[in-house]
């Protein structure tokens, strides 16, 4: 698999979407976990009873630009805050695990909830930089 360096293709430090600003501090959010790799934060508009936005402290605009053709857009700073190189395919794995361990925190895990990633326009993606959408506190319909 190719591997996505963190020097070539990701950042967060100048990234001017609301999620990098989230990041870095200059736009205050509700945090409900935080590790090297990640925040999670409570989504502004809740569409549930729990709706926590999981995002990578990298910067990529989203699914596509991952795995899809889009991938050579992302160049955009050799400025990273995550120091180790990681692929693709860690950059969502390391979402979905810490999107289960807030569910398990907050007390969601045995009732049950929902993970929604958009991607685009005709998803309903509003903010370009990938983020997860943790649901739940309520029966989904
Ligand atoms: P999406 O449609 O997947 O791009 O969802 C973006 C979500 O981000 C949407 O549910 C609202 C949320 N959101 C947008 N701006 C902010 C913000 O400044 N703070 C927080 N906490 N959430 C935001």
């Amino acid at each position: 698999q190719r591997m996505a360096t963190t020097t070539s293709r990701f950042h967060t430090t100048t990234g001017s979407d609301v999620f990098s600003k989230i990041i870095r501090g200059e736009i205050p959010s509700t945090k409900r976990y935080e590790d090297d790799f990640c925040i999670a934060f409570d989504d502004l508009s809740p569409a549930a009873p729990v709706h926590v936005l999981i995002i990578p402290k990298l910067h990529t605009r989203g699914i596509s630009n991952l795995f899809g053709s889009g991938a050579e857009d992302e160049v955009e700073s050799a400025l990273p805050l995550v120091t180790e190189p990681i692929n693709d395919a860690e950059v969502v794995g390391k979402l979905f695990a810490a999107a289960a361990r807030v569910a398990e925190a907050i007390g969601i895990d045995k009732t049950g909830y929902r993970l929604v990633i958009n991607n685009g326009g005709d998803a309903g993606q509003t903010v370009f930089h990938l983020h997860l959408h943790l649901l739940g506190g309520r029966e989904l319909t």
